[in-house]
C-alpha cells in the first residue's frame, strides 16, 4: 500500500476522551472511530488488524477441529424465553420489535440459538462429539462502555459451542479449547493466563478466564508468579488425544490463579509469600462447561448408544476478537506508539522515502515496494512528500515492527537502513538483503488463506 492512496486519518493531537494508552493510540492512529457510545467504524489501520486477529483465530480453530458457521446478529425472542434468560439478561440485552410487533433482540451470545439448530437436525449419539463455531458481532448494553474497542457495547466475538454425549467427552471439549486458545493468544505475541473465574449469565461451574496482564485491566487477579513462567511454545498436540489436552490443562492451571470473583484468601496464603502477586488484568476469552443447562431446558437430546434419550453435555467458549486489539496494543507499546508483534501487524514494513522526488530514491523505493509485496509481503510505503520527521513519527505511532529507510546517500554506497521498532536498532545492508530479511522475519507469521 502507498501512503498516499491510503485513508489515515492520524491525530497529531492526545483525544480528551481516552483514558488508557490503547485507545489514545487506535484513536491517533486512524484505527477507529467512535459512532456512539460503546460503537465503533473500523477504519482501513484498524479493520486490517481486526482481520489478522480473525484470521488467526480461525486457523487455531480448524487446527483444533471446530466448525465454522454464522449465526444471525438479530434473534427472536423466543428461544430466549425457553431457555429462561430473556428475563434473566435485563438491561444489557438490546430488544427491539420487527413490523410484526414480534419481540427480537441484537444477540449478546448465541447458547440458545445453535442448541436450537442442533436439536433441529442431530438426533443420534453417533452425530458426536460436534464443536461449531463462528467470529460474529454481539451487542451488550453496558451500563459503562469505556476504554475504546475494550468494553464496547458492540464487539467482534468468537464463540464455540461443544455437544458430547457424555460430561468426560465435554470436558475434553472444554480442554481442547484451552489449549487451542493459548496457542491463539501466544500467536498474537500475548501472553493469556487462564484463571478461575465466575460464570455468571452463561452459568455451569467450570470456567475459566484468560487474562492478559495490565496495569490498565479492569479485572483484579490473584496468582502464583510461577505460572507466568510456562510458555505453551510450539507444541505439537494432538487434538483429539484426551490425555494430551488434559495434560496442557493441568500444567497451565496448577497454580493458584483466580480473578477476584473466585478468589480465596486461605488457599492464596499457601502460595509462598515470594511468589504471591496481585495485579490487574484484561480478559481476552473465557470457557465454560456447563452440562445439560441449556439442552434440557430446551429439549435437545440424542438417543444413547442404548436407545435411551439423554439430554447433550454443552459447553461455551468466547474470545473477544475486537477487545484483543486493544489489549494487544495495551502489552506491547512504548512512549511514541504502537508496536506490533509481528503475528497481527498491519503491514510488514513500513518503507520511508527520505527524498521524494528524487529520481534515484523514488526508483529505489518502488523496487522495494514490488520485491517485497512479489514476496507476499505487505508493505506501507510513505511516498508522500511530508518531512523525514514526519514520516518517522507516523511510522512508530502505527507501530510497524520493521522499516526500511531510503535516501540518496545512503543509495550511493548501494546501501538502505533496516530498523527494528521495538529496539530502535538500525542496520545497513543492501535493499536485496534487507528484503530477504524481511521475508525471513515474517515466515514464520504468515497466515495461511482459509
Ligand atoms: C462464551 C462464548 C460468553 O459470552 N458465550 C459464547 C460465552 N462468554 S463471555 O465471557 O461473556 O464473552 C467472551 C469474551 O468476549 C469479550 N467481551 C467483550 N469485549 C468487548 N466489549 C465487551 N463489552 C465485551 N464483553 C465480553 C471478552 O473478551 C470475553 O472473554
Amino acid at each position: 500500500m502507498r501512503l498516499s492512496r491510503y485513508f489515515l486519518p492520524v491525530l497529531k493531537e492526545t483525544p480528551a476522551e481516552a483514558q488508557i494508552v490503547s485507545h489514545r493510540f487506535m484513536l491517533r492512529a486512524g484505527m477507529i472511530k467512535q459512532a456512539s457510545a460503546g460503537i465503533y467504524s473500523w477504519l482501513p489501520l484498524g479493520f486490517k488488524v481486526l482481520r489478522k486477529i480473525e484470521n488467526i483465530v480461525h486457523e487455531e480453530q480448524l487446527r483444533a477441529g471446530h466448525l465454522p458457521m454464522l449465526m444471525p446478529t438479530l434473534q427472536s425472542a423466543d428461544l430466549w424465553r425457553e431457555s429462561g434468560r430473556y428475563d434473566d439478561y435485563g438491561q444489557e440485552m438490546l430488544r427491539m420489535k420487527d413490523r410484526h410487533d414480534r419481540d427480537m433482540l441484537f444477540t449478546p451470545t448465541a447458547e440458545e440459538l445453535i442448541t436450537d439448530i442442533f436439536r433441529g437436525h442431530v438426533s443420534s449419539y453417533r452425530d458426536l462429539p460436534l464443536t461449531m463455531y463462528q467470529i460474529q458481532w454481539k451487542f451488550r448494553d453496558e451500563i459503562r462502555p469505556r476504554f475504546g474497542v475494550m468494553r464496547g457495547r458492540e464487539f467482534l466475538m468468537k464463540d464455540g459451542y461443544n455437544f458430547d454425549l457424555t460430561k468426560e467427552d465435554a470436558l475434553h471439549a472444554y480442554n481442547r479449547h484451552l489449549v487451542s486458545y493459548l496457542r491463539t493468544y501466544e500467536r498474537m505475541g500475548l501472553q493469556a493466563i487462564p484463571m478461575r473465574a465466575d460464570s455468571g449469565p452463561i452459568g455451569g461451574d467450570d470456567t475459566h478466564e484468560f487474562l492478559v496482564l495490565a496495569e490498565t485491566g479492569e479485572s483484579e487477579v490473584f496468582y502464583d508468579s510461577e505460572i507466568t513462567e510456562l510458555k505453551f511454545g510450539d507444541r505439537d498436540i494432538d487434538y483429539t488425544s484426551k490425555e494430551q489436552c488434559h495434560a496442557v490443562l493441568e500444567e497451565f492451571t496448577s497454580r493458584y490463579a483466580r480473578t477476584d470473583e473466585t478468589h480465596d484468601e486461605a488457599l492464596f496464603n499457601q502460595v509462598p509469600e515470594a511468589r504471591r502477586r496481585v495485579a490487574r488484568g484484561i480478559e481476552v476469552g473465557q470457557i465454560f462447561y456447563f452440562g445439560t443447562k441449556y439442552s434440557e431446558a430446551m429439549g435437545a437430546t440424542v438417543q444413547g448408544p442404548d436407545g435411551k434419550a439423554v439430554p447433550v453435555h454443552m459447553g461455551s467458549h468466547g474470545i473477544g476478537v475486537s477487545r484483543l486489539v486493544g489489549a494487544i496494543i495495551e502489552a506491547s507499546h512504548d512512549e511514541r506508539g504502537i508496536i506490533w508483534p509481528e503475528g497481527v501487524t498491519p503491514f510488514h514494513v513500513g518503507i520511508v522515502n527520505l527524498k521524494t522526488g528524487d529520481a534515484e530514491a523514488d526508483a529505489a523505493c518502488e523496487t522495494l515496494y514490488a520485491a517485497l509485496t512479489a514476496k507476499g509481503l505487505e508493505p506501507l510505503y510513505d511516498d508522500t512528500d511530508e518531512r523525514a520527521g514526519g514520516k518517522f513519527a507516523t511510522m512508530d505511532l502505527i507501530g510497524l515492527p520493521w522499516r526500511i529507510t531510503v535516501g540518496p546517500r545512503g543509495l550511493k554506497n548501494g546501501v538502505v537502513e533496516l530498523t527494528c521498532r521495538r529496539t530502535g536498532e538500525s542496520e545497513e545492508m543492501s535493499p536485496e538483503a534487507a528484503i530477504d530479511r524481511v521475508a525471513q522475519i515474517f515466515a514464520p507469521h504468515m497466515v495461511r488463506g482459509l
